[in-house]
C-alpha cells in the first residue's frame, strides 16, 4: 500500500474544484467556446487514484469530462486553460480544445468525445503495455451511460481472453445527459456486467476518497499482478450540468442537487475526516488561487492560432 497524503489529495481535489469553477465562468464570459463538461462533484475519483498509481509506466484514459484527470496527472493547469480558450498557449495548440487534450509525459491519453470508446482504446493501451512488457497498467475511465454501448462488452471480451492489464474505472453519476441511470441500465448495479467475461468487479462511494483509495487499491493491485482486467464502480454526482448548455431542471430536482451539494461533496467529507482547520483551508485556497489566477491570465494573453496551423498536427488526405 502506498503511503498516502491526505492534505495533498485535498490541495488537489481543491484545485480541480476552482479551476473547473474559473472555467465555467470563463465560459459564461463567451471565453471558451463549444463543449465544455465540467468535473465538479467527482474530484475524489481521480484524486484518490491518482495516489495510488505508478506515473512512471501506467496511462489514463477517460471522457470528455477530462480536465480534472489532466490536473491530477500533473499536467499544467495554464496549458489546460489556453486550450480551453482555443489559444496557441493550450495543450493542443488550441486546436482539441476540451475533449481533445493529451500529454504522452504524464501517462495521458485523452480526452475522448464517444461514449464508450474508452473501453476499446484503453484495452488496446493495456495490450500494448503487455506487448512491450512495460509492466504498467491501463486504467480506462468511463460514464454509467457508457456502459450501455456494445464496445465496452467486446473489449471486455478481449481484454479477458487475451489477460489485458487493465483497470475499468466506471465513474457513476447517476445520469447520461438527461438520463437518469434507473431509465436506461437494465440488471443490477454496473461492475456485475464483466463477470460473466470473468473479469471481477467492486463497488463503492466514489465522494469518500478513503473508499476510492481502497477499492482502487484492490483494483490497481488485481491488474498489476495477475495482468488481468478489473472493474470498480465509483458513486458519484455532477454537481452541475452535463455541458453548459443543460436542461437539469427537466431530469432532476432542485432538491435532489441541493441535497447532494449539501450532504455527499467529496470536498466536505474530507475537510471533516482529516479535520483541516480554517485557517489551513484559507492557506490552500489562496495558493490554489494564485494557480488558477495565473491559468486564467495565460489562456487569455496567449494569441489564437495562425491559420497555418490547421494542417499541422492533424491527418489530412
Ligand atoms: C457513441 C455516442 N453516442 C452518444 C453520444 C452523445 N453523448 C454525449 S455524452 C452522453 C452521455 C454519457 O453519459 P455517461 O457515460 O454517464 O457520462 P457522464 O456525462 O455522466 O460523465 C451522450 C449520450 C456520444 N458522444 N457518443
Ligand atoms: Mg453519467
Amino acid at each position: 500500500m502506498k503511503n498516502i497524503n491526505y492534505k495533498d489529495i485535498y490541495k488537489q481535489m481543491l484545485l480541480l474544484r476552482r479551476f473547473e469553477e474559473r472555467a465555467g465562468k470563463l465560459y459564461k464570459m463567451n471565453e471558451i467556446a463549444g463543449f465544455c463538461h465540467l468535473y465538479i462533484g467527482q474530484e475524489a475519483i481521480v484524486c484518490g487514484i491518482r495516489a495510488l498509481i505508478d506515473s512512471t509506466k501506467d496511462i489514463l484514459i477517460t471522457t470528455y469530462r477530462d480536465h480534472g484527470h489532466m490536473l491530477a496527472l500533473g499536467m499544467d493547469p495554464k496549458g489546460v486553460m489556453a486550450e480551453l480558450t482555443g489559444r496557441i498557449g493550450g495543450v493542443s495548440k488550441g486546436k482539441g480544445g476540451s475533449m481533445h487534450m493529451f500529454s504522452k509525459e504524464k501517462g495521458f491519453m485523452g480526452g475522448h468525445g464517444i461514449v464508450g470508446a474508452t473501453a476499446p482504446l484503453g484495452t488496446g493501451i493495456a495490450f500494448a503495455q503487455k506487448y512491450n512488457e512495460t509492466g504498467g497498467i491501463s486504467i480506462s475511465f468511463m460514464g454509467d451511460g457508457a456502459m450501455n454501448q456494445g464496445q465496452v462488452f467486446e473489449s471486455f471480451n478481449l481484454a479477458s481472453l487475451w489477460e489485458l492489464p487493465v483497470l475499468y474505472v466506471i465513474e457513476d453519476n447517476g445520469y447520461a445527459i438527461g438520463t437518469a441511470k434507473g431509465r436506461c441500465c437494465a440488471g443490477g448495479e454496473l461492475y456485475n456486467r464483466a463477470e460473466p467475461f470473468g473479469i471481477p468487479g467492486r463497488i463503492a462511494d466514489g465522494m469518500d476518497v478513503d473508499s476510492v483509495i481502497e477499492i482502487a487499491q484492490w483494483g490497481i493491485d488485481y491488474v498489476r499482478k495477475n495482468c488481468k482486467p478489473a472493474v470498480i464502480q465509483l458513486s458519484t454526482y455532477r454537481f452541475r450540468g452535463h455541458s453548459m448548455s443543460d436542461a437539469t431542471k427537466i431530469y432532476r430536482t432542485k432538491e435532489e442537487e441541493e441535497y447532494m451539494i449539501q450532504n455527499r461533496d467529496c470536498l466536505k467529507i474530507l475537510q471533516q475526516k482529516i479535520q483541516l482547520s480554517d485557517s489551513v483551508i484559507d492557506q490552500y485556497e489562496e495558493e490554489i488561487k494564485k494557480i488558477v489566477d495565473a491559468a486564467e491570465e495565460f489562456a487569455l494573453s496567449s494569441p489564437e492560432p495562425d491559420a497555418s496551423e490547421l494542417y499541422t498536427d492533424v491527418y489530412s488526405a
